[in-house]
C-alpha cells in the first residue's frame, strides 16, 4: 500500500521534532485523499494561493488553526434543533454544553445581554433578526389582541390577515451604493421582498452619514426597523445617534456590525460607536475581522432573547455544531490582549495605508478611513473597478472592485477598489508595509489601461499591464510574504508534493 503523507512525514522526523500542527494537517489530508484526491489537491493549493497572495479583501481574514480544528469534526453529525435544553432531537446534552459555552463567552466578549449563535451566515442572521423584531413587534401584539397565541390556532381569515401585516412593514438601511449590504433592503434580495424600504444614503458631497438626514427621514418614514452598518464604509458610526433617532422615530434600531464586529471585540470601537450598548439586536458574520470560522452570531437585548432563540425553525435549519463549537474558540481568542492588540492594529495599518496612498495622489472615498477598510476611487486612473481588481490579481494582489456611492459604472463595473487591513495585520504587518502595499497598488493602477475591444473600442473588463510594472509587483509581493508567513508551522512545500499530482 501507498505511504500515506503522514507515515512520509514521522519517518524523516525524530519525536522531539515532532510539528504537531502538521502532523494534524497531515492526518486530515490523508483521510481526504483517500476518498477525494482531488479534494485534498485543491485544499493545498488553496493554501498555496493564499500564502502566496496578498490579501486585502476587506471581508477576509486567516482564523486560527485551533478554529479550524473545531470546524473539522464529527459534530457535524449531531441534529440539534431548538436551543439548549429545549431540543427537538434526543442526545444532545454535549452541543447544549457547546452552545451554551459559545453563547457564554459571546456576551462576555461584546458585553451584550444574550448571545445566539446558531446562524450560519450573515444573511441568515440578519433574515433572522427581522424575523424576530417582526415577531416581537407585530406578530405577539396581534395575537394578544386576538387572545390567542398560538398561531396554529388561527382561523385561515386570522392568519391570513396577520400574514399580510407581517408584510407591510418598512425597514430603513443604508442603501447599498453608498455601502449598505444587500440584507439591508436591496431589491435583488429579499429583505427587499419582504419589507417596503426607504433606504438612506450618504451624503452627495461628503460621502458620509448624514445623521439630520437620517433623522429627517425617520421620522417621515416611521419604520419598523432603523438599520445602521455596513459593508462598505470607510468612517465609524455613532451608534448613540442612532439610538436618539430609532426612539424618536419608534423604530427598533438593528446594526449589522459583521465588518466591524473585530474592532467592537477588541476595543477600538468604544462608548458611541460600540453598537452592542445601544441596539436592541446586533448581527455580525464571524469571519471577518473578528477572525472566527465562516458563520454568525445575533445579540440582543433581553426583550429579544425569546424571539431570537426561535430562530430555528423560524428561519434556519437546524445548528452546525461545530461551528458553533469554532465560534466558542474564536470569541475565547478575541478575548485576549493579543486579540486587542489586533484589533488596534488593524485599525493603525488601514490609517497609514490610506494616508500612504493619498500621499501618492489616490482620491481615497471620503478622504481616509476610521476603520479596517478605505475605497480607492479609480476613474482617474482611466478604469473601471472591474479592470483595476482584475489588474491587482494580475500582479498577485487579491481585493474586490467596489461601487462608489452614486456610481456611475454601477454594481458590476463600479468604480472603486474595497482595500481592508485585517488578514495583512494577522500575518503580521504594520505601518512601514502599509507604505509598500500603497505603492504597489499605485504603481499597478498607473501602468494599467483598458484593453481595446475587437471593434477598436474600449474594454470596461478586460486590461494591459505594463510587463515590468507587472513582473516587478509580483517579486514584491513574493517578497513581503516571505517576510510575513501564513500558518508559518504548516511545511507547505512538503504538502505540495506529496497531494498535488
Ligand atoms: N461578502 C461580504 C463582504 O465582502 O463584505 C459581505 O457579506
Amino acid at each position: 500500500m501507498k505511504e500515506s503523507g503522514l507515515q512520509m512525514y514521522l519517518k524523516n522526523i525524530s519525536m522531539e521534532n515532532i510539528n504537531t500542527a502538521l502532523v494534524a494537517y497531515l492526518a486530515n489530508l490523508d483521510m481526504v485523499a483517500k476518498t477525494f484526491p482531488e479534494i485534498a489537491e485543491n485544499i493545498v493549493k488553496e493554501f498555496s494561493d493564499q500564502r502566496t497572495h496578498l490579501k486585502l479583501i476587506a471581508s477576509e481574514n486567516y482564523c486560527s488553526l485551533s478554529v479550524q480544528a473545531a470546524m473539522g469534526n464529527l459534530l457535524t453529525d449531531k441534529y440539534a434543533e431548538g436551543y439548549p435544553e429545549h431540543r427537538y432531537y434526543g442526545g444532545c446534552q454535549n452541543i447544549d454544553a457547546i452552545e451554551s459555552a459559545a453563547a457564554e463567552e459571546a456576551k462576555l466578549l461584546f458585553g451584550a445581554e444574550y448571545a445566539y449563535v446558531q446562524p450560519h451566515a450573515g444573511a441568515d442572521a440578519n433574515i433572522t433578526a427581522y424575523w424576530a423584531i417582526l415577531s416581537a413587534k407585530i406578530e405577539m401584539p396581534a395575537l394578544e389582541k386576538i387572545g390567542e397565541m398560538n398561531v396554529s390556532n388561527l382561523t385561515e381569515q386570522q392568519w391570513e390577515a396577520l400574514r399580510q401585516k407581517l408584510g407591510n412593514q418598512k425597514l430603513m438601511g443604508l442603501d447599498y451604493y453608498s455601502g449598505g449590504h444587500l440584507t439591508h433592503g436591496y431589491r435583488q434580495n429579499i429583505s427587499a421582498r419582504m419589507f417596503q424600504t426607504c433606504s438612506y444614503t450618504v451624503d452627495k458631497k461628503t460621502g458620509l452619514l448624514d445623521y439630520d438626514q437620517i433623522e429627517e427621514q425617520a421620522l417621515k418614514e416611521k419604520p419598523l426597523i432603523l438599520l445602521a452598518g455596513y459593508s462598505a464604509y470607510p468612517r465609524s458610526i455613532n451608534f448613540r445617534k442612532f439610538k436618539e433617532i430609532a426612539e424618536k422615530a419608534g423604530a427598533v434600531l438593528m446594526v449589522d456590525m459583521a465588518h466591524f464586529a473585530g474592532l467592537v471585540a477588541g476595543k477600538v470601537f468604544t462608548g458611541d460607536e460600540d453598537p452592542v450598548r445601544w441596539a436592541d439586536i446586533v448581527t455580525t458574520t464571524t469571519h471577518k475581522t473578528l477572525r472566527g470560522p465562516r458563520g454568525a452570531l445575533i445579540l440582543c437585548k433581553k426583550e429579544f432573547a425569546d424571539v431570537v432563540n426561535k430562530g430555528c425553525p423560524l428561519v434556519l435549519g437546524g445548528p452546525l455544531p461545530h461551528m458553533m463549537a469554532a465560534k466558542a474558540i474564536a470569541f475565547r481568542e478575541a478575548q485576549s490582549k493579543a486579540y486587542q492588540d489586533y484589533a488596534h492594529q488593524v485599525r493603525d495599518n488601514a490609517r497609514a495605508l490610506a494616508d500612504a496612498a493619498m500621499k501618492l495622489g489616490m482620491r481615497l472615498q471620503t478622504g481616509g478611513t476610521d476603520n479596517h477598510l478605505m475605497l480607492i476611487d479609480v476613474q482617474p486612473f482611466g478604469l473601471t473597478g472591474r479592470q483595476a481588481e482584475t489588474a491587482m490579481t494580475q500582479c498577485g494582489i487579491t481585493l474586490n472592485r467596489n461601487a462608489l456611492p452614486f456610481d456611475p459604472n454601477g454594481a458590476w463595473f463600479t468604480s472603486g477598489l474595497r482595500i481592508g487591513t485585517p488578514a495583512v495585520t494577522t500575518l503580521g504587518m504594520k505601518e512601514p508595509e502599509m507604505q509598500e502595499i500603497a505603492e504597489m497598488i499605485y504603481a499597478v493602477l498607473k501602468a494599467t489601461k483598458p484593453a481595446k475591444t475587437k471593434s477598436g473600442g474600449q474594454s470596461r473588463t478586460h486590461v494591459e499591464i505594463d510587463s515590468k510594472v507587472k513582473i516587478k509587483t509580483e517579486q514584491k509581493v513574493k517578497d513581503l510574504l516571505k517576510r510575513f508567513v501564513l500558518y508559518p508551522e504548516l511545511d507547505l512545500e512538503l504538502l505540495k508534493r506529496i497531494y498535488i499530482r
